[in-house]
């Protein structure tokens, strides 16, 4: 069974990057004069809020403020999103992010085998432009037939929508291609897609329900970061490749009612 297509989740996917974008939040609200902290506790649960942008309407519309002063600060979600973008660029020209175990080689394999390559991220263009070539290098952009992103969709995730335009872009089938998540709102969107999901937790997202995902690992491994004995024996083997991601979508794939049977 051959997979059509690997579509990738970005942030906390790619790169544990959320850490990066708080930081980037925080020194946003300090450029615009504004007194908000979001420490680690209170961005993990804002976090349940898909998109920076839906994220800080969100948090104004949290605030104990009068209607008048909700709108304006509402107005300015735009102008403030804008600099904290500008921000998390900043960040990641510092250097510090890296791939996610596993990543850099999967895809790399996946390249080789002449498996197309997607990206499905809640995240805006201008971030995935900072961080992809920060994380693979100069062309790795380049490296992936479609990149959908941000508001191209109307509905961001948990909506199946930014999948599902990634999956037509490819002119591939859902069910013949493989998501890569590691949240709630990630899951459930490739989920709603139809394609095969594969989950991998990170630090803000340990307490997310990832178990609708068809395989859920602490990493995707690698030679020097093996998987633990029990997730290299539910993949026949100690990191996740193309061969044995194959082998798991072709088992599910063969589940699936004729009608969407798998070619
Ligand atoms: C995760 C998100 C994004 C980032 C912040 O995106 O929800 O909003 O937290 O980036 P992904 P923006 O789908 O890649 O996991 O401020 O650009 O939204
Ligand atoms: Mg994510």
């Amino acid at each position: 069974m051959r997979l059509e297509a690997l579509v990738f989740d970005v942030d906390g996917t790619l790169a544990d990057t959320e850490e990066a974008h708080r930081r980037a939040f925080n020194a946003a609200f300090r450029v615009h004069g504004l007194d908000w902290d979001w420490t680690p506790e209170v961005y993990g649960v804002l976090l349940n809020v898909a998109g920076g942008k839906e994220r800080l309407t969100h948090w104004v519309g949290s605030l104990a403020v009068a209607p008048e002063e909700r709108d304006r600060l509402r107005g300015q979600v735009p102008e403030i999103h804008a600099t904290k973008t500008r921000e998390f660029a900043g960040l990641v020209a510092q250097g510090e992010l890296r791939p996610r175990t596993g990543i850099a080689r999967l895809i790399g394999e996946a390249r080789g085998r002449g498996v197309p390559l997607g990206i499905a991220s809640t995240t805006t263009l201008a971030n995935v432009e900072a961080l992809v070539p920060a994380l693979l290098g100069e062309e790795a952009l380049s490296w992936f037939d479609v990149v959908a992103v941000g508001d191209v969709v109307p509905r961001k995730k948990p909506a199946p929508d930014i999948y599902q335009l990634a999956v037509r872009r490819l002119g591939a089938a859902p069910e013949h291609c493989a998501a890569f998540e590691d949240s709630d709102l990630g899951v459930r969107a490739a989920r709603a897609a139809g394609l095969f999901t594969v989950a991998v937790c990170t630090r803000w997202t340990r307490e997310h329900d990832l178990s609708s995902a068809h395989l859920q690992l602490p990493s995707l491994g690698d030679p020097d970061a093996p998987l633990d004995s029990e997730s290299a024996d539910r993949i026949g083997g100690p990191w996740l490749d193309v061969d044995r991601l194959a082998a798991r979508h072709g088992s599910w794939a063969s589940t699936l009612p004729a009608t969407r049977a798998v070619s």
